[in-house]
């Protein structure tokens, strides 16, 4: 699929992602993200967590996830839900002193697994928003239905009266019509 995304985004599933190659504290890195519309990565498959790591061809980097707020509670900055996690052997560990989380990347040995570090470590890291699908002409919405922009996706909703009915918003009547068929 052709780049959708703004100059310096790339697209991925639904999301476009940049990437900063100079490294900073994990709250300055969030911050960043926060200023361009968009926060550090979320991951919620291993597609996506490869994806995020290459990005940086193997090297460090943060992911927007923490333990700041409630000491052993891990959430993502983007307040999705916390339904996939690639820790390496043994993390996170430390605890109190370690609230922060990075990608071990996969450069020496390393196999895209997370490590728990100190938030005030450097690394680089990317910004992750979604893609708004109503914006242009990658949606496939019927003429006339709406395009509803939603995190990491999109939906056409129809007029009232009508239905969607693969790429087209059916009157009510129509499929009736076809139950008395
Ligand atoms: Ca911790
Ligand atoms: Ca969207």
């Amino acid at each position: 699929m052709a780049n959708i995304c703004q100059e310096d985004w790339t697209y991925f599933k639904g999301y476009c992602y940049s990437k900063v190659s100079s490294c900073d504290s994990w709250s300055s890195s969030q911050g960043t993200c926060a200023t361009l519309g968009a926060n550090l990565p979320s991951i919620h498959s291993q597609e996506e967590n490869v994806y995020v790591q290459s990005l940086h061809g193997g090297e460090h980097t943060w992911l927007g996830l923490s333990d700041i707020n409630t000491e052993g509670t891990f959430v993502w900055s983007d307040e999705t839900p916390f339904d996939f996690h690639y820790w390496a052997n043994h993390k996170p560990n430390k605890f109190h002193k370690e609230d922060c989380v990075h990608t071990l990347g996969f450069l020496q040995d390393h196999k895209y697994e997370w490590n728990d570090v100190n938030c005030t470590n450097c690394h680089r890291f990317s910004c992750k928003k979604d893609y708004n699908e109503c914006t242009d002409f990658s949606n496939d919405c019927p003429v006339d239905a709406t395009c509803v922009n939603s995190d990491g996706s999109y939906s056409c909703r129809c007029p009232v009266g009508y239905l969607l009915d693969g790429n087209n918003c059916t009157g009510l009547y129509a499929f009736s019509y076809h139950l008395l068929e």
